[in-house]
């Protein structure tokens, strides 16, 4: 029992020293323990909370374990005492059998014996008696006895004596020729040996009558003429046998001449005429002699036991036990306890006699009951020992666990820490790029000579760089702490493609690559989802593509697994057939690899993802290209983090290397896969799945447009650049037919047949086509129809041929430039069509102007505790013409923005100390709240309040940490939105574009 707490002791040491182990590398994770983790405090804490219940639960278990180790002692015990006693029973029984089956032997022998003596006396009487002269002489006699002795296996000799009165005694003598003497001399006690029976013969005194034997077998010569009435144990028996007629015993006595014991069965003989039914007077007087068997019982008991088996293992004694035990037989050994008594019954009612037997040996050691209950206690102790193991071995698991769930908790809490630290250090470092990039930002916009200009820019992407970094380097940290959660927020896909093709828009055109983007019809307008991180993935495979693509075209296409599923074995690869006409790694070898994948879900019964639920949406998005495409070699490691082609690419292309690592943990949140193709010199196509869920409510649509019902003509001599241009028409609800001439389409649109008011020609078929065309734009003009069709040329985005593009301007035809993007191609279809807002249109660079629309003149609040930040923030808007006042705390900004005021919109920082942007957007919604219910009453009137019915400002979240800034959380606080810092123009377009729209 003592050893408990020692191991307890030992087991806190060494959770002592894992907890150094853990608090030394405190200072290194900057990880701020509780004062319950401390080492000290932690230890206490240990040993409040685990020692009491472990003695407690350990006495337990132990006295338990004695409890059943004294049971098993006890019960082996008396295994044992019950299997020794079963032996002794069955060894006791064993005797009782033998002993029974001795004595029975012993008596069924006597009985043969007594039976010949009474044959004998019969014989005696009819050959003796009953004949005058008489048959039977001692020669004869003892002849006939000598002969039939095997008859009487018990008797040793037969001895007859007759009965003789005093009166005859002379006569008797006479005939006899000898006189009747004396069994016993009257001086001496009898003496044994032959010498002294001869001396002692002496003539038997005077009596009433007398018994003298006149036959006896020859080893019982010797007691003829003895009167057998002058010994006690004889004359007793002569008496008792004349009076019963039956065979009488005498005890066990001295037999003359002998040094044995003898006893004596005695038969009376009668005369003839005795009834058999006389009295015992009328047998005195009728008896007439006496036929005496003489049983040495030693010696013939002995030589009967000796016929048996087993005789020496047990020992016999028998015992006259009329008048207490005379001995008859077998030596006086006692001190072994187990015996047996069995009863004789030698036919004399008068006597008794018993048989005891005895085992010889001694019995044996109880080995089988020793062996048992030695066994049985040695299970109990090994059932002991193995319960005693496992309760230790359970007791040790539970600490083990306690201790790792411990650890699990401090590394939980360090990994808190870790990411919090990540976000604050992200934080720290993103405040003064904010500062630095705006600062460039507002010097950008003032007067630069050219290479002030270019250090500028240069000073600006290496800033960006720096955030895109710091960016990146947050989301693997959050990837790999599993603290990345994706937002499911209702958002438009396609614009968000449409974005992305405004980023690229301005590297491709540098290169002169061909963007394109491709959405199926079936896949819904609104889905619900992260957008950031969907837009974070196709930015990171097209940014990738454009790296590694120098000629030919980036082709994004959005379709639906199902759709794929099916086209999938029908669809024939035509590698000419591609936008810029550049073969591609097909794009349908990367969505095999997936495929596969899905097959197999589908076969195990998940295919419920795929058809049943009507809500989740399994989009299935490529990404393909005509770069320098993927070394074999390096196929296999392209997403591993910091994994790059070659290690020369960082500096030729930029990029940290962990982008695609990034992206595939994103696409494993939206329970997709991505994969690639690709081949080198030709291309690569990524392609990845990921799972959506449908919404119901658009956000907005292109087809409520003006374009709704009319007819455009796409003349593209490439079918799958058509398909694209058709899919940005349709958007718009513009109805689009496709040729891959105007030959063929042209006497259509003349006789009426295709009454088109949009003629969009491709740039290189343009070129190719370049003699037809006056003849077709001829034709046009002459066609009978209300309006002459608009002629536009998509045109790639490489400005040599732009400049050369032959006859465009003579024909009064429009230049798109691609990539087509729904917004641009509704503001250049305006303008051609004489609906447009003249100041929106610049071709391929949007965003700016409209910011400009919506900002100009606006009154906006800023907020943020940074003046630099504030600075930025302030110039930024100013930029695009807004009216901005700033405030450096929540306090005053709910000051500011208490109803009534003057203010459009406000931006505010979420992180502020005393009052956060959280906190002051609640507190200024609760004012606003207060007040419209006061107007609703009429207790306002509406004047003073700007004409506004209801106050509802739109708040905006400034924020540069990733990881607090969860649309979701904004909503919840009241903001309207969110935009990070520094401020993208892009970012800050769709934002604000959202909630002056609302307000609109
Ligand atoms: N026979 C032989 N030896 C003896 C003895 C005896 N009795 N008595 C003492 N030693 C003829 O009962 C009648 C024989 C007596 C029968």
């Amino acid at each position: 029992m003592l050893e408990i707490p020692m191991t307890w002791f030992s087991n806190a040491e060494v959770m002592e020293k894992k907890t150094s182990l853990i608090t030394s590398s405190k200072s290194n994770l900057w990880v701020e323990l509780p004062e319950k983790f401390s080492q000290k405090g932690w230890r206490s804490h240990l040993y409040n909370h685990y020692f009491p219940s472990k003695v407690v639960r350990e006495t337990w278990w132990w006295k338990l374990l004695f409890l059943w180790v004294v049971a098993g002692f006890v019960g082996s015990l008396w295994i044992f005492l019950l299997m020794n006693s079963q032996a002794i029973d069955k060894r006791r029984e064993i005797l009782a059998n033998m002993c029974d089956e001795r004595a029975r032997m012993l008596q069924d022998q006597f009985n043969v014996s007594m039976n010949h003596l009474q044959a004998l006396a019969i014989l005696v009487s009819t050959f003796h008696h009953a004949k005058e002269p008489s048959a039977i002489d001692q020669m004869t006699f003892a002849r006939y006895a000598e002969r039939t002795a095997f008859e009487r296996p018990l008797t040793s000799g037969v001895a007859y004596a007759v009965k003789v009165l005093h009166s005859e005694r002379e006569q008797f003598e006479k005939k006899q020729g000898w006189i009747i003497k004396k069994m016993y001399s009257s001086k001496q006690s009898p003496v044994r040996g032959d010498k002294a029976v001869a001396e002692i013969q002496e003539a038997s005194p005077d009596a009433e009558e007398y018994a003298p034997v006149i036959f006896a077998q020859d080893t019982y010569k010797h007691v003829v003429s003895l009167d057998m009435l002058s010994g006690n144990e004889d004359r007793e028996n002569i008496l008792r046998a004349r009076e019963s007629g039956k065979g009488v015993l005498t005890a066990p006595f001295q037999l003359l001449k002998s040094n044995r014991l003898g006893v004596i069965l005695t038969y009376a003989v009668y005369k003839p005429e005795l009834p058999s039914n006389a009295t015992p007077a009328q047998r005195i007087q009728a008896v007439i002699g006496y036929l005496g068997g003489i049983f040495d019982v030693e010696a013939l008991v002995d030589k009967l036991l000796h016929q048996l088996a087993c005789k020496q293992s047990i020992m016999v004694n028998v015992y006259d036990t009329t008048n207490g035990q005379i001995s008859m037989y077998g030596s006086n050994v006692t001190g072994n306890n187990i015996y047996h008594n069995s009863s004789l019954n030698f036919g004399d009612p008068v006597r008794k006699h018993e048989m005891h037997c005895r085992y010889k040996q001694k019995s044996p050691l109880p080995w089988l009951a020793i062996t048992t209950s030695i066994g049985t206690f040695v299970i109990v102790l090994l059932i002991g020992y193995i319960f005693h193991a496992t309760v230790n071995r359970i007791a040790k698991v539970e600490d083990d666990y306690r201790e790792m769930m411990e650890l699990k908790k401090r590394a939980e809490a360090a990994d808190v820490a870790k990411s919090q630290f990540l976000a604050t250090v992200s934080h720290e470092i993103r405040t003064p790029m904010n500062g630095v990039l705006g600062m460039l930002q507002m010097l950008v916009d003032t007067d630069l000579d050219i290479t002030q200009q270019d250090y500028v820019r240069t000073a600006q992407a290496s800033g960006k760089a720096l955030v895109s970094l710091i960016n990146e380097v947050l989301d693997q940290a959050k990837i790999e702490s599993g603290k990345l959660e994706l937002e499911a927020v209702p958002f438009d896909l396609r614009a968000v493609l449409d974005d992305i093709m405004s980023l690229f828009c301005g590297k491709a055109q540098e290169s002169g690559l061909e963007l394109a983007v491709y959405v199926s019809d079936q896949v819904p307008e609104t889905l619900i989802g992260d957008a950031g991180r969907m837009r974070q993935i196709i930015t990171n495979l097209m940014g990738n593509s454009i790296k590694f693509t120098e000629k030919g075209h980036i082709y994004v296409t959005v379709h639906l697994v199902e759709e794929v599923l099916d086209s999938l074995e029908t669809e024939i690869a035509e590698y000419s057939n591609t936008v810029s006409g550049f073969p591609v790694a097909d794009r349908r070898h990367s969505w095999k690899n997936l495929k596969m994948f899905s097959l197999e879900l589908c076969s195990s019964g998940q295919s419920s993802l795929l058809t049943t639920s009507s809500d989740l949406i399994n989009l299935i998005i490529s990404v393909e290209d005509t770069g320098v495409g993927i070394p074999l070699e390096a196929q296999s490691r392209m997403f591993t983090p910091f994994m790059q082609v070659r290690p020369s690419i960082s500096r030729i292309h930029g990029g940290t290397g962990i982008g695609l690592s990034i992206s595939k943990c994103l696409v494993g949140l939206m329970r997709g896969e991505i994969g690639f193709v690709s081949i080198p010199q030709i291309g690569s196509t990524f392609t990845f799945t990921a799972v959506l869920t449908r919404a119901y409510a658009n956000i907005k649509n292109y087809k409520v447009s003006e374009f709704q019902g009319m007819t455009a003509l796409v003349v593209d001599h490439r079918s799958s650049r058509a398909k694209v241009t058709k899919y940005h028409l349709q958007r718009l609800g513009i109805h689009a037919e496709l040729s891959k001439d105007l030959i063929q389409v042209l006497p259509r649109i003349i006789n009426g047949a295709l009454l088109v008011k949009l003629v969009l020609i491709d740039e290189e078929t343009w070129i190719k086509e370049a003699d037809f065309y006056p003849h077709f734009i001829s034709e046009l003009r002459n066609v009978d129809q209300p309006d002459i069709p608009k002629l536009f040329v998509l045109a790639n985005p490489t400005s040599s041929i732009k400049s050369s593009l032959p006859g465009s301007k003579e024909y009064n035809s429009t230049i798109i430039m691609k990539p087509l993007r729904a917004s641009m191609l509704q503001v250049s279809l305006q303008r051609a069509l004489g609906s447009e807002d003249k100041e929106n249109y610049r071709n391929g660079a949007l965003s700016s102007p409209s910011l400009h629309s919506l900002i100009h003149g606006k009154q906006i609040l800023v907020v943020d505790d940074n003046i630099v930040n504030l600075r930025v923030a302030s110039g930024a808007l100013k930029k695009y013409g807004a009216k901005v006042t700033c405030v450096d705390g929540g306090e005053k900004a709910i000051m500011m923005l208490k109803p009534p005021h003057s203010f459009d919109a406000c931006f505010m920082d979420i992180q502020m100390p005393e009052i956060d942007g959280f906190e002051a957007t609640r507190r200024i919604r609760e004012l606003e709240a207060d007040l419209n219910d006061r107007i609703k009453q009429g207790e306002v009137s509406s004047e003073t309040c700007r004409d506004f019915l209801h106050w509802d400002i739109p708040i905006l979240a400034m924020t540069a940490d990733v990881i607090q800034a969860t649309q979701e959380e904004c909503l919840k606080s009241g903001m309207d939105g969110y935009v990070s810092k520094p401020f993208e123009e892009e970012q800050l377009y769709r934002e604000v574009a959202r909630f002056f729209k609302k307000i609109k």
